[in-house]
């Protein structure tokens, strides 16, 4: 008797998903929400997801940057809810006949997000009550649509159950728009707007009409839009420049504390540069060009006094990313950056403040979010790449890539064209085969400056058929790149990049 009346007790595996589901959203949503009060980065689906990305083994993550580019955080947010609504699935499954082992799954999961925050470097003691609303949202609403599940199900019961799905969902979504909003209320689109145009005392030389070969390779300048962005923040950084604050100590004569308006005190310069990631692929677009205002990083050290001893200059950025540079280099070129092609930073690139450095790639060079500067030697502290297997010195190797033709293109004279860097060093030649053929070369834009990349094309005369198209570049120093084949890691791919196209 009593087992027909528990078998008869048993919710359908449909109404015990929907619990287990509901539960799950409840707990993103209500732990977004005390996150968006507290610290957008507290969420604990968004601190798992960045904890993830810290975690990850180097060759995974170079890889997700390699095929998802900016899309790699969506690519990643996205895996995530959909493992996270398997396991709600699982769990509804499994507590058919009592909630206890749903229960279980539920405050199994809430732990994971609980320790997430709690090893976040950049969340504070407060940041653990987000997880914590998520627990309690979770377990509470599993529970209350378990209970309202049981069979037997009258109308009445059944009219209960559809108002608390329903109020259920939309407290879901007004406490997941509410988090959004709160999160982002650190009014830094409202700061940035504020600062107007940044109009340098030293602006840098024009760049002249003929330094790209539009439509056949990029544009000489990237806008602020198509940058290409890389970093490991899930959720940007948001530091409103009233906010920021620089710290500069360890081994200086002087330690300093610059605030926005320190900085703006000095009179900005304006660089044309061409920033590239290390992690970019032979003939991949991780690469792109500014004209960077700012001030000259060693202006900014000079009332610090940097001592003798010291060849590392270790910064870290709001978020906790740190990055190591040497010393000479930064003395020599560096550049704190405030602006972008005229505009503040764009908040994605950096905004108030970030590192740029001609020559070194960016994960030894181009922190954004910049806070903290200690000067040290290489030999005390690793930075984040480094922990993770890449190399200490990342110098941007000299590199070319084809922009033209890819896939097909008409018989006979054929416009090959595309882009060359050797950052500091400068492009003198570039030339180009088809078939490993002859190498011709390719004429040359107009330099703008030897931190920039350089534009190039020519024509090649081809009949129908599969044709293969190679390009390589030299320096300034008469150094030819190697056709060596190097993944990125550690130090930057070589190889000379190779395009197949059907000629028609
Ligand atoms: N705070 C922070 N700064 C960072 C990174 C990061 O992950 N966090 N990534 C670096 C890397 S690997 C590169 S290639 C450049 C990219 O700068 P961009 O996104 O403005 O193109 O930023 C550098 N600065
Ligand atoms: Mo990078």
């Amino acid at each position: 008797m009593d087992v027909v009346e528990n078998s008869d007790n048993r919710l359908s595996a449909g109404r015990a998903i929907w619990a287990a589901v509901l539960g799950v959203v409840s707990a993103v949503a209500a732990g977004h929400l005390v996150a968006g009060l507290l610290d957008a980065n507290a969420s604990p689906f968004l601190a798992v997801g960045n904890t993830a990305i810290d975690i990850t083994p180097a060759p995974v993550k170079d890889w997700a940057i390699a095929t998802f580019g900016t899309a790699d955080k969506v690519v990643l947010l996205t895996g995530m809810a959909v493992v996270l609504l398997g396991f709600a699935a699982l769990a509804g499954l499994l507590s058919r006949q009592s909630p206890a082992p749903g229960t279980v799954v539920a405050v199994v999961v809430g732990a994971l997000g609980l320790i997430a925050v709690m090893v976040r470097p950049d969340l504070g003691q407060l940041a653990i009550l987000a997880p914590l609303a998520s627990l309690f949202a979770g377990v509470a609403v599993f529970r209350l649509m378990h209970r309202l599940s049981r069979p037997p199900i009258e109308s009445a019961d059944r009219r209960k159950f559809l108002q608390t799905s329903a109020g259920v969902v939309a407290g879901v979504g007004l406490a997941g728009v509410g988090g959004q909003l709160l999160g982002s209320r650190t009014d830094v689109e409202g700061s940035r707007a504020a600062i107007g145009q940044l109009t340098p005392a030293t602006p840098a030389a024009p760049v002249p009409a003929g330094a790209d070969f539009v439509p056949h390779t990029a544009r000489f300048v990237t806008s602020n839009r198509d940058f290409y962005r890389i970093d490991t923040a899930l959720s940007v950084p948001k530091v409103r420049a009233e906010d920021w604050v620089l710290r500069i100590h360890g081994a200086v004569d002087n330690e300093l504390t610059l605030r926005y308006e320190d900085i703006r005190r000095f009179p900005l310069v304006e660089r044309t540069v061409t920033l590239a990631c290390v992690s970019n692929e032979v003939g991949g677009d991780l690469i792109s060009t500014s004209n960077f205002i700012g001030v000259p990083l060693k202006d900014v050290l000079a009332g610090a006094g940097v001592k003798p001893g010291a060849d590392q200059l270790f910064s870290t950025s709001a978020d906790g990313w740190t990055c190591g540079t040497p010393v000479a280099d930064i003395m020599e070129r560096g550049l704190l950056a405030i602006g972008m092609n005229g505009e503040p930073l764009p908040v994605e690139h950096g905004f108030p403040a970030r590192m740029v450095v001609p020559g070194l790639y960016g994960y030894v060079s181009a922190t954004k979010w910049v806070v903290d500067m200690e000067f040290n030697r290489f030999a005390d502290k690793e930075a984040y790449w480094l922990e993770r297997g890449w190399a200490q010195r990342g110098p941007i190797k000299t590199q070319s890539r084809i922009d033209t033709p890819r896939g097909s293109a008409k018989a006979g004279k054929v416009t090959v064209a595309g882009v060359a860097w050797a950052q500091t060093r400068g492009i003198a030649k570039v030339e180009v085969r088809a078939d490993e053929q002859d190498w011709v070369p390719a004429s040359l834009a107009t330099e703008v400056n030897p931190d920039t990349w350089r534009m190039w094309q020519t024509d090649l005369e081809l009949a129908p058929g599969e044709h293969t198209i190679q390009c390589r570049a030299t320096d300034r120093t008469g150094y030819t790149q190697t056709d060596a084949l190097a993944a990125p890691a550690p130090d930057g791919a070589t190889g000379w990049h190779t395009v197949s196209i059907s000629v028609s």
